[in-house]
């Protein structure tokens, strides 16, 4: 089942049915935030409006957040510690990116709010002081504010790695301001957890045309969801609910980086697609 969020509703997808209903509750946090999230939705969908796939299409969805923190975990695949290693090689970044890659404690950072996180279509940002920057396609866990994971969207972490790779201690400078986050389309309500081979793709279009694409299953990642969440929720409570991206695994060329008007298309098998524009 998938949820969608609009300014006004909130979208539930029977993917068994192939059908579409407007929920008669529209209070997100709510609505979102409970451990049986599953049976929740399925319960609700009889006391549910039906409306037509094309209906939904002519809605402008929302970023399927309102009060959740987003957090993120950090080199959880090797692709990201060896670019990592490679673009702060002047910061001492050989011995910090691969002690963390290696540790116990995974590298978790706070993200955002959806004040800082746009949409489907929505807008993502470079920061205006940065030269070099990148989208990070992310699965990103919906976790109820008891821990549990009840959800899964697709998250972009925009990155400014030469900021991040001057000095490990710009790392919130690098990845948090206006329009540093993208959530969306949906969240993806499963039964069971997301397979463990899903494939994440990326892909950037600048004037229409692929500038960039690649592609890596979730099960190529080091750590389990399971685990980040428990670190996350060791000593921190989320009382709507927490989103947390789960670390990218696909880094362009180091010689690449995003500019104003490429479009970023990022798709997760069985959550769906979120495109976005860079401003
Ligand atoms: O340590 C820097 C950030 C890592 C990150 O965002 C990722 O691996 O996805
Ligand atoms: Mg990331």
């Amino acid at each position: 089942m998938r949820l969608y969020k609009t300014k006004s509703d909130i979208i539930i997808e029977s993917e068994s049915e192939k059908k579409f209903f407007v929920a008669r509750h529209n209070d997100w946090d709510s609505f979102v935030n409970r451990d049986n999230l599953y049976e929740h939705v399925t319960s609700e969908i009889p006391h549910s409006k039906p409306v037509t796939e094309q209906w939904l299409s002519s809605q402008t969805l929302e970023a399927p957040i309102v009060s959740q923190e987003i957090w993120a975990a950090g080199v959880t695949y090797l692709r990201s510690r060896d670019a990592r290693i490679e673009e702060s090689k002047d910061a001492g970044g050989g011995t910090f990116y691969d002690k963390v890659y290696a540790a116990d404690r995974p590298e978790l950072f706070f993200k955002g709010t959806r004040h800082r996180t746009v949409g489907p279509l929505g807008k993502v940002r470079i920061r205006k002081d940065s030269k070099w920057n990148v989208p990070e396609p992310e699965l990103t866990l919906f976790m109820s504010s008891s821990g549990n994971i009840v959800g899964y969207t697709i998250g972009n972490d925009m990155s400014s790695r030469d900021i991040e790779g001057e000095n490990p201690l710009y790392l919130p400078q690098a990845k948090v301001y206006d329009g540093c986050a993208a959530l969306g389309p949906c969240i993806l309500v499963a039964e069971k957890p997301i397979k463990e081979d899903s494939m994440i793709t990326l892909e950037i279009k600048r004037n229409g045309k692929s500038a960039f694409s690649d592609s890596i299953s979730i099960n190529r990642m080091k750590r389990k969801h399971k685990e980040l969440a428990g670190y996350l929720f060791m000593e921190c409570s989320f009382p709507h609910g927490v989103f947390m991206m789960t670390g990218t695994g696909l880094v362009p060329p180091n010689d690449f980086s995003v500019k104003s008007g490429d479009e970023i298309i990022i798709g997760i098998e069985n959550i769906g697609t979120l495109r976005n524009f860079v401003e």
